[in-house]
């Protein structure tokens, strides 16, 4: 395995000013947070390093200690640090990526210290880095870090996995610098986030906002490729148990036991973080007591809040609420020896953490958003003896993952009272039944097997290898086309027309055919043994009239309808299709070309076209991009010309080699995107040749509609060479 070389924005360890005997002034604690809890065990299994801020700077007997445990420090000035980490961090992405637009503070100074921070940070990789290493860059801190390592070492293996959620493209693009955060995580070659649909919202960004696509968890970029993958963070669940069941532990747990005597017990565990919903859920425990007296007796909650930023605003408030209201619940539901809440607000060891999970009767895990949740996963890894009842906020990420637990909407104030109230009443059966699967999952997926899946994700196949096709002369790709047509007993060309044979034109009915290319179809159409289609995404009135009288087969409307050589009716090419979806998408497609002077509607018998060729080009392509995006959440597959599923000009080759096959002479052409449906189903020794740059299934590219002419006029001449030797 190559070395690891983790970067994230805090080390493992917290540098601290101390009086300390040895009067070196300072101590190092460990760091709080889910992060470090997740990375920790694969730092100590490998012997790469660790880059990240200490927190303050090192003096040289600490730096002697940060040495010995791999841990390489980042320096920077105080007033950056916290414009970066306080401000544009936690500040800015932070509420943002949690949908707390709210409470989003955008500053542009704060921006400039976060992108010179993760300069530093670029410098600092870039010192340490050896060839062979696997870079692994961790979270919303360090987002515009892949780009610039990118460009800095750019052969490296750079991963990135963001620990929080990837919010929708709708609240993403509320973020001023999008697009650089955006391109600055396109410098990696693997981005991994907690679920599916962090996934799909990132994708979604890339697409809507830079206009890249992604082709299921693939996008390519500088030639480059990047995947996106859902790959949720796992926990130690050894240490987790080592800790649980420990002897300290035992003893914790007993004194625990003594003390509460018969009555149940809900448990909390949070950062004291607003994400976390800690005022919501004391108004649904006030809203379980306040209904019933009789769980004032039985039940109480104990709820740790683990001391967090508290040097910004919002944090400060969060905590003045959440005492205030512990307050008031005591003040109401307690009597002597009887506290409905006892609320601690300080970080406990593992030992004590574990025999409170072990404790629980519910363990109550209610964020209003959270990446993934870890606590939910360490609760159900204690619980094996299947005694616990995890209560999860569906707006966890760990939800998708813990299907079994109670769940919850931590707004619902009642529903979530109620969700308590079952989880206290649930007989051990049931509790045992949800439990066990849980248990079972979150140990098979820990988070070692977590980094073994980030470690081999680049080694799977990509679904569908994008690749760009090499460009030629049309004289060079004649000479190698030419002598298989030549001896060819029966040659199929299927050619596109717009864009392919014939140049676009401002407006889309100019297209008409010109007289040079009416000619070389004539020519085509005149050779023996080689069947000619234009095969177009046009109408059938446009193609009959267009090319009345010349020897070709014509396909229009992508495959949908077909007319041979010399006849005059248009078969239509498969079943009947059901186009009820027009009566969804043409409303769509009709605000949006009222939206967009210039932009218009085509309707075709299977199909809509919105075109945007006439309109100002960045609105247009804006508006594109948009319009895909809405039309995807209505209709599978995304392109602005969504087509009937099964009609489309791949289906139409399948259709003619079945009718007039074999062929042992294929060529294909096209410039777009409903071309790629051709080109991916044409046999191995089949030629296809797509007009213009860029990615392609095809074997090879030419420049232009001239370059494919000129390729036609070569291969007649070289059949007829052929045809005139025969005679
Ligand atoms: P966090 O927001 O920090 O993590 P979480 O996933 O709950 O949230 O992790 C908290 C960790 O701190 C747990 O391992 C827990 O055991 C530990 N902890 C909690 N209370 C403690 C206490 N009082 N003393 C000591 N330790 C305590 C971010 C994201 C999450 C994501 C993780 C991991 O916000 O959504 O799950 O990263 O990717």
């Amino acid at each position: 395995m190559s070395r690891v070389i983790l970067v994230s924005s805090r080390l493992p360890v917290t540098i601290k000013r101390s009086r300390g005997q040895d009067g070196n002034g300072q101590t190092l604690t460990m760091s709080a947070g889910g992060l470090v809890t997740g990375l920790s065990p694969l730092h100590a299994r490998s012997d790469g390093v660790w880059i990240g801020h200490p927190g303050e700077h090192p003096n040289a007997s600490t730096l002697r200690q940060l040495e010995q445990q791999r841990l390489v420090p980042v320096d920077v000035p105080p007033r950056d640090y916290r414009n970066y980490y306080e401000g544009y961090s936690n500040s800015a992405l932070w509420p943002l990526f949690h949908y707390f637009v709210e409470r989003c503070e955008f500053d542009p100074a704060h921006y400039e210290a976060y992108r010179s921070v993760n300069e530093r940070f670029a410098d600092q990789v870039a010192k340490v880095a050896k060839p062979d290493d696997l870079i692994w860059v961790h979270d919303y801190q360090l987002m515009l870090l892949p780009e610039m390592l990118r460009s800095r070492i750019p052969q490296a293996r750079i991963d990135f996995f963001l620990h929080i959620p990837f919010p929708s493209s709708e609240t993403f693009r509320v973020l001023p610098q999008r697009s650089q955060i955006l391109r600055g995580l396109l410098g990696a070659d693997l981005i991994g986030v907690h679920t599916y649909e962090y996934a799909e919202n990132l994708q979604r960004s890339f697409r809507r906002l830079l206009g890249i696509e992604s082709n299921r968890g693939a996008l390519r970029y500088s030639g480059r490729s990047v995947r996106i993958q859902a790959l949720p963070i796992g926990i130690d669940t050894k240490e987790m148990r080592k800790a649980a069941f420990s002897n300290a532990a035992e003893r914790y747990l007993l004194d625990l036991k003594r003390r509460i005597g018969d009555r149940q017990v809900v448990l909390g565990v949070d950062r004291l973080d607003y994400t976390k919903g800690l005022p919501l859920k004391l108004q649904a425990w006030r809203r379980l007591l306040a209904g019933s007296p009789a769980w004032r007796r039985r039940a109480m909650l104990i709820q740790i809040a683990v001391p967090s930023r508290e040097n910004i605003g919002s944090y400060q408030q969060q905590k003045d609420e959440v005492e205030r209201l512990v307050g008031e619940i005591n003040g109401l539901y307690g009597a002597p020896g009887r506290i409905p809440i006892h609320y601690m607000y300080q970080s406990v060891s593992r030992e004590e953490l574990g025999a409170l999970y072990r404790l629980a009767d519910v363990a109550l895990v209610s964020p209003v958003r959270d990446g993934l949740n870890l606590v939910a996963k360490e609760y159900v890894a204690c619980r094996d003896d299947g005694g616990g009842v995890l209560a999860l906020s569906e707006f966890a990420g760990a939800a998708s993952e813990l299907g079994e637990s109670l769940r919850l909407n931590p707004w619902d104030i009642e529903g979530t009272a109620a969700q308590i109230e079952r989880g206290l009443e649930m007989d051990f059966g049931e509790r045992q039944e949800r439990v066990r699967p849980m248990y079972h999952r979150v140990v098979q997926n820990d988070v070692h097997r977590w980094v073994e899946r980030f470690m081999t994700a680049l080694t799977e196949p990509e679904v569908e290898e994008l690749r760009v096709p090499p460009q030629l002369q049309s004289t060079v790709l004649a000479e190698t086309i030419g002598p298989h047509l030549a001896t060819a007993r029966s040659a199929l060309l299927m050619l596109d027309y717009d864009g392919s044979l014939r140049e676009f034109t401002e407006r889309y009915e100019d297209a008409l055919p010109t007289n040079e290319i009416l000619e070389i179809l004539t020519e085509l159409g005149s050779l023996d043994g080689v069947s000619t289609y234009i095969n177009s995404g046009r109408d059938r009135n446009t193609l009959g009239e267009w090319f009345k009288g010349v020897p070709v087969g014509l396909i229009a409307e992508h495959g949908s309808w077909i007319r041979e050589v010399g006849e005059s009716i248009w078969r239509r090419m498969g079943p009947p299709p059901d186009l009820s979806w027009k009566g969804v998408v043409r409303p769509v497609l009709t605000e949006y070309a009222e939206r967009t002077p210039g932009a218009r509607i085509e309707e075709k018998s299977a199909a809509l076209v919105w075109h945007y060729r006439e309109a100002d080009d960045s609105l247009g392509e804006w508006q594109a991009l948009e319009l895909m995006s809405v039309l995807e959440d209505m209709l599978s597959g995304s392109p602005v010309e969504i087509r009937q599923q099964g009609v489309d000009k791949g289906r139409a080759f399948e259709h003619v080699s079945e009718a007039y096959g074999p062929f042992d002479f294929v060529l294909a052409t096209g410039d777009d995107r409903t071309d790629e449906d051709i080109f991916a189903r044409l046999p191995l020794d089949a030629y296809s040749v797509k007009i213009g740059g860029g990615q392609s299934s095809a074997r090879a590219a030419v420049g232009s509609p001239g370059s494919v002419r000129r390729l036609l006029r070569a291969l007649i001449a070289a059949r007829r060479r052929v045809a005139v030797a025969q005679f």
